[in-house]
């Protein structure tokens, strides 16, 4: 409350109610607590959500212009490959990403298929990601183009949309990539205004309107909600987020459990989860120490392969993808030598398997004894695509899902490439230290 407000009240007062000093200082005590309950219960979020716009495609378009304005498909060109990412321009043909590659060239036969250049999205996505730390102090990297911004408390000195709407252009200019951002309370809000209003917009949901912005869309629009739920709602005749906003929430949970509840809440526009800061350190690791040193490369090698196998497990049930490999020697006289190398995104190991080997290759030089190796994968950032090379089959994505799904079943070293599993494995949790069933300090013979 401004100085010039409380003297004004209190010369009112005085004047008309001949109030007492006293009786005036505890009416401002009484006013001044009531305020600050009132912040402290209304201290709501400002998130905004920033994606970038068919952010493959317009990497792509930045190196060659004459993309623009085209329908373009960025995949495998092979009848076998999928579709990464595909200009909106194809969309319009009904075109999606993870779609068959030949259904897409079906569907638009004048689309531009172009094999894409990870490095170069991995080095354009970085270039976004520095510019947000620069502005933003708390910010979360939720995938390879995505990124939400807890920007609460900003208000008052610079509007929260007005400084996100620079930020917006500022990425723009400084990268030449296009993207679109909501802004609102909470993360879920903000995502669905960005989808909403893509490409190259932005939209602010202003706090007690999610309701009434959410209600006319399908329920596919709620992140949470997958191709599975979406079939199970609509058996439910649910169709519309309204009529989630309508139906009690014990129906829900009854249907779908926990998820049920976190939906409603979701379609309810209430979310309170928070932005997790990203961490450039974040990172899993795997060591092991032998027993006896060693010069076996062919024994090293092996397993290497099979601690990759087991974190990119790991990596893909967390929904993260890494950009960065480290492979670390430690000689028999305790010489440790670390080796590091970025890739585009990815957490298949049929793309990093060959990148750790080559790694290994390069830093075991010396031929000397052995006594420790280990493998670190860092950069990380959400996203489970299931894609990540352009060549990359439909029946290779089945194949990683299927063996995922035996791995969560029966172990992650259920099963391995034939080259990791010559030695004995360690049941590891890299997330989380714990081992499951065996000593983590395990040697290997
Ligand atoms: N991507 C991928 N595999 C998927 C989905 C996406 O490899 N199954 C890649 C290609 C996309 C990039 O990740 O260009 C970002 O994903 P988005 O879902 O944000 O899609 P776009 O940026 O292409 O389009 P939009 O404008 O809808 O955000
Ligand atoms: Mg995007």
């Amino acid at each position: 409350m401004k100085i010039d407000y409380i003297i004004a009240i209190q010369f009112v007062c005085i004047a008309t109610k001949g109030i007492t000093k006293i009786e005036f200082k505890n009416f401002i005590a009484q006013s001044l607590f009531k305020q600050i309950t009132a912040m402290i219960l209304s201290s709501d979020k400002t998130i905004t959500h920033l994606d970038l716009d068919c952010f493959f495609v317009a990497v792509s378009r930045l190196m060659n212009p004459t993309l623009n304005g085209k329908p373009v498909l960025i995949g495998g060109s092979s009848d076998r490959g999928v579709v990464a990412a595909c200009s909106y321009e194809a969309r319009k043909y009904g075109i999606h990403s993870a779609m068959p590659m030949k259904l897409a060239k079906r569907l638009c036969p004048e689309a531009l298929i172009v094999h894409g250049d990870y490095e170069m999205y991995a080095k354009k996505s970085d270039e976004v990601t520095q510019i947000i730390s620069e502005k933003v102090p708390v910010y979360e990297k939720s995938s390879i183009d995505e990124f939400y911004l807890d920007l609460t408390g900003m208000d008052r000195f610079f509007g929260c949309y007005k400084w996100s709407t620079e930020l917006w252009k500022t990425v723009k200019k400084e990268t030449g990539l296009p993207s679109s951002f909501g802004i609102s309370a909470n993360k879920t809000v903000s995502k669905i205004a960005t989808d909403f209003v893509k490409p190259d917009s932005n939209k602010k949901i202003d706090r007690g309107t999610e309701k009434e912005f959410l209600a006319p869309m399908s329920v596919s629009k709620i992140p949470m909600v997958g191709e599975k739920t979406y079939q199970v709602l609509r058996q439910m005749g649910v169709e519309k987020i309204l009529t989630l906003q309508q139906m009690p929430v014990e129906l829900m949970k009854d249907v779908l459990g926990e998820n049920g509840k976190t939906i409603w809440q979701k379609a309810n526009g209430i979310d309170d989860t928070p932005v997790i800061p990203y961490n450039e350190r974040k990172s899993i690791s795997s060591e092991e120490t032998f027993d006896q040193d060693t010069i076996d490369i062919v024994k090293m090698k092996s397993i290497l392969i099979r601690m990759t196998e087991q974190l990119l497990f790991q990596l893909r049930d967390e929904n993260k993808l890494t950009s960065c490999i480290t492979i670390k020697i430690r000689y028999s006289n305790f010489d440790t030598h670390t080796m590091q190398s970025r890739i585009p995104y990815t957490s298949c190991d049929h793309h990093l398997i060959p990148r750790v080997k080559e790694l290994f290759d390069k830093l075991y030089e010396r031929r000397m004894l052995i006594r420790l190796i280990g493998v670190r994968f860092s950069h990380l950032v959400g996203g489970g695509y299931q894609i990540n090379l352009f060549e990359d089959s439909m029946e290779q994505i089945h194949l990683y899902q299927a063996m995922d799904k035996m791995k969560k079943r029966y172990g992650d070293t259920a099963v391995l490439r034939a080259a990791g599993s010559d030695f004995t494995p360690r049941m590891f949790n890299p997330f989380n230290g714990l081992t499951k069933g065996q000593p983590l300090q395990k040697k290997i013979q």
